[in-house]
């Protein structure tokens, strides 16, 4: 194939789903700072089972299920869900269902972008009826993420109902834009307990939203406080295995339930020196990258049949919902590099060079 044509099937194929959850930009026991953007709802389903040795093969089964809605500001609201957490039979546990609300603001950098990102996550914990918090970092160049999280939980679940302090630390390495490595550790400051570790290989599924890892671990539930313990029970070398597929669910995909479909408009059209057309079409932007003078405009036009928008990942705002053969244009005054992406199809990317 030419070059050109490599480029063609390399633009059809997804790149990094950013606003949205990538687990490329996420080893397995560690949050990230991942924020899905406002009006998406996060589902993700972590499913990890024991296999009990011969002759019964018995399959222990310990899902976690985590929802989680972006409201902007870099913030969410979300809660999790472990059945037959195993964090939970300690002494002090009535119930193996733990259940985890937290919010998550990420108060610096943006994810799966050059450079660090940090996030406070406060969260409560029902089972352990505890209050617990987590601080992230992460720092990405090229295609490595490395990870570190600060946790405290005010109760421990199944110690007595003690506060404790734990650390982890992970990373990413993409190995190309659809597949990556990582691994991570975490572990309570307190003697008791093992450390948890994981491992996982992370595939993006091509024109999909959605990204699948598979995965080993000795920690079998995803909040806070499970995730910074190793399964106990069974002693060393005990390994629990599973796969992660996260869902982001764009509400705006379901307006026509409700609303309608939109008439097409043409929005910001007088006035503007357009120096630059992008199309959207088969489900991309025309021009990967446009480059104009600070003053110009870009006008982008729908040619799908379903919405689109143009949604920058930094400050600058972006369109409403473009419908099917609508138009936005859009004046950049400022020199910089503007990254966008597409609100319901988060694979969609494009950049505006404005010199
Ligand atoms: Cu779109």
């Amino acid at each position: 194939m030419t070059r050109h044509a490599w480029f063609a099937v390399l633009t059809l194929v997804v790149v990094a789903p950013l606003g949205a959850q990538s687990l490329l930009y996420r080893p397995p026991n560690l949050g990230g700072t991942w924020v899905p953007d406002a009006g998406v709802v996060q589902f993700n389903f972590l499913h990890r089972f024991y296999v009990f040795p011969g002759p019964s093969h018995f399959v222990e089964n310990h899902p976690t299920f985590t929802l989680a809605a972006g409201f902007g500001h870099n913030v969410t609201l979300g809660g999790r869900l472990a059945t037959k957490s195993i964090v939970g039979t300690g002494a002090a546990a009535q119930s193996s269902n733990e259940t985890e609300l937290y919010a998550r603001w990420r108060v610096y950098g943006a994810e799966g972008r050059p450079g660090l990102a940090v996030a406070v996550t406060p969260a409560y914990n029902f089972l352990a009826k505890s209050v617990d918090g987590e601080l992230g970092i992460d720092w990405t160049q090229g295609p490595v993420t490395f990870h570190g999280a600060a946790r405290a939980v005010s109760r421990r679940l199944g110690e007595s109902g003690t506060g404790a302090a734990a650390f982890a630390g992970g990373f990413d390495v993409r190995v190309t834009p659809y597949i990556a490595l990582n691994a991570d550790l975490g572990s309570f400051v307190s003697p008791a307990g093992r450390a948890a570790w994981s491992a996982a290989i992370d595939f993006l599924i091509p024109g999909s939203p959605h990204t699948f890892s598979l995965q080993a671990s000795n920690a079998q539930s995803a909040t806070i406080q499970g995730a910074s313990v190793g399964y106990a029970a069974l002693g060393p070398g005990h390994v629990l295995y599973g796969f992660e597929f996260t869902i982001p669910l764009h509400l705006k995909r379901f307006s026509p339930w409700f609303h309608g479909s939109p008439k097409p408009v043409a929005r910001g059209a007088a006035g503007e020196t357009v120096a630059a057309e992008v199309d959207m079409a088969a489900l991309k932007y025309g021009k990967d990258a446009v480059t104009i003078s600070a003053g110009q405009a870009v006008r982008w036009t729908n040619r799908d049949p379903v919405e689109h928008t143009v949604t920058f990942d930094g400050a600058e705002p972006g369109s409403p919902v473009i419908p099917a053969h609508g138009s936005y244009v859009h004046r950049f005054d400022k020199a910089g590099t503007y990254t966008y992406h597409c609100t319901p199809h988060p694979f969609m990317k494009g950049v505006v060079i404005v010199k």
